[in-house]
């Protein structure tokens, strides 16, 4: 009885951390504001094939219709009911992409936005997704349905009912965030709403769940709602798995809420790891790489094995959220390749890839005051399909940094490479760092403004390799540069401080 008890209560903990990928699948892409049908194309045609284990959607809830500005990005973090129809699209395309999507080995997982619905001041009506009346001023869901008791105004203690004080515990869980009307998810009612609302996305096949804004509510309130969960589909999933679970909680230290305090629901967002690792590449605060030696737990982060990391997120690639100036992200075009380019070569964490839109940025006193930009879009406000071009990128405005040569090829490495140890680090004491993993792949990164030539031990097979960063191994040849690894594992590396991408990865599949 005693291991059969022992084996039930791993079971129940260790599920939630685990990302339920298909083996040998070790990162998702955060494919932001995409359209569902687009979606299931993608998983089709490029991430199935290119070892993708997973897809993060935005929020596929109701939400509200904000015009005041024109349909912000951020409308969908504003719910009005658990409806399935949003601008990505409607329950049927919903449906379609995840069963087209598992169908493929690629998992989705869902952005679940629980601690709230809109903000107070969105007024009343039907201006919703699906049509769905609502009243923020008296709290009134009925498609929900939520009533002025499943909120929590009572409990708040702030003067304005919003969270002033990020020092306040109780403020920071039970007052508003920006004025979005709190729920109450000590109630029954609001716990089993949300509980029937994700084990529906769970009977649609889902994988797993971000939970949006976690910091804000009680631990033991999401574990409440957590442990009404039930089972994957078992369609896909073996009998028994439970939901992969990644709380967003923005701890850099300094707050008394700590991410550690949310390790008993699942995994946690690691904040710390984007805004630490742009400070490192763009050479800030007397940063170099020559220090990520012992980067991980070494540099304050969480374990490993309850991280979920990124080197950028749909809120800090414009601002909202945290990380800071520091965030690499697709617009720093050169230094964001080999800040995902270091992340996806290390073991720590379970790494998400984010894919996003551009925007019009515009600059007004050091703020982007065009931050709130939707995602692109038709004159009648439907989002704009994602074009695939002949080069295989993305058009319509659609940036698919999940489709660069170098990032592509960066997922499939950590594939490869998975369950490796860290190994064989060398470093010039400045910006030329390299690391390898077991006997399976090496990467090398010269950040410094002087040209890298050294010959290092690689822990590699002998043989000829194809560089993953400037080409890759196509049929019996590289496409661009070959790195000879002789029978001792010594291999020789020039990198010019100028390069495109300053940075060399090989693995064992991309072996001549
Ligand atoms: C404004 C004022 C308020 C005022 C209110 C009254 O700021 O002080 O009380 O008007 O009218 C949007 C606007 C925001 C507005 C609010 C309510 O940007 O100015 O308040 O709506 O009308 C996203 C955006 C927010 C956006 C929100 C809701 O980032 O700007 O607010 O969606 O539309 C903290 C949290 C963390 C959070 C992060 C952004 O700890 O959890 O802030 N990150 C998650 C999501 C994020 C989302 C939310 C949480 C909310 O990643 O995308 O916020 O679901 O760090
Ligand atoms: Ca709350």
């Amino acid at each position: 009885m005693g291991m059969y008890l022992l084996l039930l209560v791993a079971g129940v903990c260790w599920g939630q951390y685990n990302p339920n990928t298909v083996p040998k699948r070790t990162s998702i892409v955060h494919l932001f504001e995409w359209r569902w049908q687009d979606i299931a194309e993608e998983c089709e045609r490029y991430l199935a094939p290119n070892g993708f284990g997973g897809v993060q959607i935005s929020p596929p809830n109701e939400n509200v219709i904000i015009t005041d500005p024109q349909q912000p990005w951020w409308e969908r973090y504003q719910p009005v009911s658990y409806k399935l129809c949003t601008r990505s699209g409607n329950e049927t395309e919903f449906r379609d992409m995840v069963t087209r999507c598992n169908n493929v080995g690629v998992h989705i997982y869902v952005d679940a936005v629980i601690n709230h619905m809109c903000g107070a001041n969105a007024g009343a009506g039907d201006h919703a997704t699906c049509g769905s009346y609502f009243n923020a001023k008296t709290e009134d869901f009925p498609a929900v349905p939520y009533s002025v008791w499943d909120f929590n105004d009572h409990k708040c203690k702030s003067r304005s009912g919003n969270i002033e004080n990020y020092h306040d515990i109780s403020q920071v869980r039970d007052c508003r965030l920006v004025s979005l009307l709190d729920l109450a998810l000590d109630r029954e009612h609001v716990r089993s709403r949300v509980a029937a609302y994700l084990n529906r996305l769970i009977g649609l096949g889902v994988a797993g769940f971000r939970i949006d804004a976690a910091k804000h509510m009680w631990p033991a309130d999401v574990k409440a709602i957590l442990d009404k969960l039930e089972d994957l589909n078992t369609q896909w999933f073996p009998a028994g798995t439970k939901p992969f679970i990644y709380q967003e909680v923005i701890d850099l230290g300094g707050e008394p809420i700590k991410g550690s305090e949310y390790f008993g629901n699942g995994r946690v967002t690691e904040f710390k790891y984007g805004a630490k690792l742009g400070t490192v590449l763009r050479k800030w605060d007397g940063e170099k790489m020559a220090y990520l030696k012992n980067w991980g737990e070494g540099w304050g982060f969480m374990p490993s094995d309850r991280a979920l990391v990124f080197v950028d997120n749909h809120d800090n690639q414009r601002g909202h959220g945290a990380g800071g100036a520091s965030i690499l992200t697709f617009w720093d075009t050169r230094l964001y390749k080999m800040a995902v380019g270091f992340m996806l070569a290390h073991p720590y964490g379970f790494t998400r890839v984010m894919s996003s839109f551009r925007w019009p940025r515009y600059f007004q006193n050091g703020k982007d005051v065009n931050d709130w930009y939707g995602p692109p879009s038709n004159a009648d406000g439907s989002t704009k399909a994602v074009t695939i071009n002949a080069d295989t990128t993305c058009g319509n405005d659609w940036v698919c940094e999940h489709r660069w040569r170098q990032i592509r090829n960066m997922v499939i490495f950590r594939n490869v490479v998975d369950g490796e140890p860290f190994s064989n680090w060398w470093d010039n004491g400045s910006n030329q760092v390299a690391f390898g993993r077991g006997n399976k792949g090496f990467i090398i990164f010269n950040n410094d403004d002087w040209s890298l030539n050294v010959s290092l031990q690689t822990g590699l097979p002998a043989g000829t390799y194809c560089d993953i960063i400037s080409g890759q191994k196509e049929g019996d040849f590289c496409t661009a540069v070959e790195v000879h690894v002789a029978a001792d594992g010594m291999a020789n590396f020039l990198i010019g401080n100028e390069d495109q991408d300053p940075f060399i990865a090989i693995h064992v599949d991309a072996k001549l």
